[in-house]
C-alpha cells in the first residue's frame, strides 16, 4: 500500500507541482485576497483542463468561502481551495470499488475502445497482468484487425502479463475474432476477456457502428456481456476527452473510463471535471509505460497524493 501511494505521488509529480503549485504560488505571491487573484487562479484552472464550467463552479464556491469566513490569508484561501477541489472528486466518487474484485460474472468480458494512440493495448496488457497476479485466467482478443502490427504487438503484452491470445487475420472482420475469442473462454472456463480494438475516430460513423456490432457479437453468447465496456482517454488530450467520451457513449454505452498518461501530463485537471460531465466513472488511471503502472482509480489516495503537502521536505542527499 505504502508503495502504491509512493508510486502514485511520484507519477503525478508533474501535475501536482504545475497545477496545484501554480495555485499555490498564485496565491502566495499576489498576498491578499482581490479580484485579480481570483481571475489568475480562473486562468491556471481552465489552462489545466478542468473545463470552463468546472472551473466556474470552482471559483464561485471559492468567493463564496472567503466571504462567509472572511478570509484574508493566503493559507486560508489555499486550503478553502483545496478543499473544494478535493470535495468535488470525492463527492462525485462516494464509494470506491475495487475494480479487479467487483464483478463476480465467468467470463468477466471487458471490452476496451477509444481513439488512436490513447493507450487501449498497453492497457490491456497491464490488466492481463493484475489479473494474472490475482490468480485468474486470463484470454486476449485481438480484435484490433486494422493496424499493422497490432495483433504482434497485442501478443507481446499477452506473453509478458501470461495471458492467452485469440487472434485472426490482420483485416479480417473483427467481430468474428471477437465472437470466436468468447466462445473460446466459454469452452475453456476462463475467468477473464479482455478484448483490444482498433483506434477509430470518434466522428466517423462507419466505425463506430461497428463498435456496436461488436457488442452485439459478444451478446449473442453471453447476453449481459461486456459486463465493462471501457474508454481509454489519454489525459493529455484535456477537454477533447469529454467530446470523444459522448459519442463513445451513444455507440457503446459505456461503464466506465481509462484514464491514461496522467504521468505525462501537467495539467491534469480533466481529473476533477470528467465524471462530473459525462456521469461516466474513471475506473483505472495509466502512470506510465511499464506493464505495472496502471492503478485503480482511488480518489481519496488521489486527492491525498495531489493536494498533501510535505511540510517538511526531506534534504535532498548530497552527492
Ligand atoms: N506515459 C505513458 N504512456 C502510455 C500510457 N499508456 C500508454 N502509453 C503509451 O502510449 C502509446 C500508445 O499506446 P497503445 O497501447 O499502443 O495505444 P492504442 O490505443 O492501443 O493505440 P492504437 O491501437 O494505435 O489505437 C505507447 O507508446 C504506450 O507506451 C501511460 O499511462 N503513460
Ligand atoms: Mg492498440
Amino acid at each position: 500500500m505504502l508503495n502504491f501511494m509512493r508510486n502514485l505521488r511520484e507519477k503525478i509529480a508533474r501535475t501536482k507541482n504545475s497545477f496545484v503549485g501554480k495555485l499555490a504560488e498564485a496565491i502566495r505571491l499576489r498576498g491578499k485576497v482581490d479580484e485579480e487573484l481570483m481571475e489568475e487562479l480562473e486562468d491556471i484552472l481552465l489552462k489545466s483542463d478542468t473545463g470552463v464550467e468546472m472551473t466556474s463552479l470552482i471559483i464561485d464556491k471559492l468567493r463564496e468561502e472567503i466571504k462567509v469566513h472572511k478570509y484574508t490569508e493566503a493559507e486560508q484561501v489555499q486550503d478553502a481551495l483545496q478543499k473544494i477541489m478535493s470535495d468535488i472528486l470525492l463527492a462525485d466518487y462516494p464509494e470506491v470499488t475495487d475494480f479487479y474484485t467487483d464483478c463476480d460474472a465467468r467470463p468477466r468480458v471487458i471490452f476496451f475502445l477509444g481513439v488512436n494512440g490513447v493507450g487501449k493495448t498497453t492497457t490491456i496488457g497491464k490488466v492481463a497482468s493484475m489479473f494474472r497476479q490475482l490468480g485468474k485466467s486470463v484470454l486476449v482478443i485481438a480484435g484490433d484487425t486494422f493496424r499493422a502490427a497490432a495483433i504482434e504487438q497485442l501478443e507481446i503484452w499477452a506473453t509478458r502479463a501470461g495471458a492467452s491470445i485469440i487472434k485472426s487475420q490482420q483485416g479480417s472482420d473483427p467481430s468474428s475474432v471477437v465472437y470466436d475469442g468468447v466462445q473460446s473462454a466459454l469452452n475453456k472456463g476462463t475467468d477473464i476477456v479482455l478484448i483490444d480494438t482498433a483506434g477509430r475516430q470518434h466522428n466517423k460513423a462507419n466505425l463506430m457502428a461497428e463498435l456496436s456490432k461488436i457488442i452485439r457479437t459478444i451478446k449473442k453468447l453471453i447476453p449481459d456481456a461486456p459486463h465493462d465496456t471501457l474508454l481509454v482517454l489519454d489525459a493529455t488530450t484535456g477537454q477533447n476527452a469529454v467530446s470523444q467520451a459522448k459519442t463513445f457513449h451513444e455507440a457503446a454505452n459505456l461503464n466506465g473510463l481509462v484514464l491514461t498518461k496522467l504521468d505525462g501530463t501537467s495539467k491534469g485537471g480533466i481529473i476533477l471535471n470528467i465524471k462530473h460531465a459525462l456521469g461516466i466513472p474513471v475506473k483505472l488511471i495509466g502512470l506510465g509505460e511499464q506493464i505495472e503502472d496502471l492503478q485503480p482509480f482511488d480518489p481519496p489516495a488521489f486527492v491525498d497524493a495531489m493536494f498533501t503537502t510535505d511540510r517538511h521536505p526531506e534534504q535532498p542527499e548530497q552527492a
